[in-house]
């Protein structure tokens, strides 16, 4: 068994007021982030998307086991590849698979099966999750909270690309089986998230809608209703 040693730790400490400044830059920051559909061909240095894997990658994960994969494609074949698939699933899905309430759901923000974006981005990152790793002896090595773990390394991800001014999507072509053959990843990676990175397009929109209060997202002390017997 491998022990880690503990060393000390004491981030900086700051004083109220410059802990207000600094959480309301970083939330004007990722306040303007947005999704994007429609990306230009701009080409994004390979060292930025390393960046943002690098600032995934620092997520708290179950047992320290890390079990997310980035796998960062930018050959045009591979890509073109991907969006053949990823459309012939999304049809089947929009057309024959997705319930009524599902499709309303989506309306609002226009989605269709065609996905052009994967082709036209400089790199597309899949993000697998790692169901099980080996130990030194080739054994089975259970992971453990493997989709709190990696969704939560997906969000650094995403924070690191808006902070260096790049955009992405947060992409789940479904099913997502084919990703696995494509790339040929092994049986205990799942695919998780596809994410087409890069600049939004001359003139790409989105829609123009808000983000829930603060009095929505949060509860302060809540008490149990008493004549609530559910
Ligand atoms: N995977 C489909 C459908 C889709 C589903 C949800 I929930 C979205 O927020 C957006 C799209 C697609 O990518 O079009």
């Amino acid at each position: 068994m491998v022990r880690y040693p503990f060393i000390p730790y004491q981030p900086e400490r700051l004083s109220p007021d410059e802990s207000a400044r600094r959480g309301e830059s970083f939330y004007r920051l990722m306040d303007r982030r947005r999704s994007v559909r429609d990306f230009s061909a701009d080409a994004v240095p390979r060292q930025l998307i390393e960046q943002a894997i690098r600032t995934a990658s620092t997520a708290p994960s179950g047992a320290h086991r890390q079990p997310w994969r980035f796998v960062v494609v930018g050959d045009p074949e591979i890509k073109r590849q991907i969006r053949i698939a990823a459309e012939a699933e999304e049809k089947k899905s929009y057309e024959e698979r997705m319930p009524d309430e599902w499709l309303e759901a989506l309306a609002p923000i226009g989605t269709t099966w065609q996905k052009p974006f994967l082709e036209t981005v400089p790199w597309i990152v899949v993000v697998f999750e790692e169901l099980y790793g080996y130990d030194a002896e080739g054994n089975k090595r259970k992971n453990y909270y493997v989709r709190e773990s990696t969704g939560l390394a997906c969000g650094l991800f995403i924070a690191s690309l808006h902070n260096m001014g790049l955009s992405t999507l947060t992409h789940t072509p479904s099913p997502m089986a084919f990703l696995r053959n494509i790339l040929g990843r092994p049986k205990n990676e799942r695919p998780f998230i596809l994410f087409p990175v890069g600049y939004p397009a001359a003139g790409a929109t989105v829609p123009d809608f808000g983000r829930k209060p603060l009095e929505e997202v949060s509860l302060w002390d809540p008490k149990p209703d008493p004549d609530d017997n559910s």
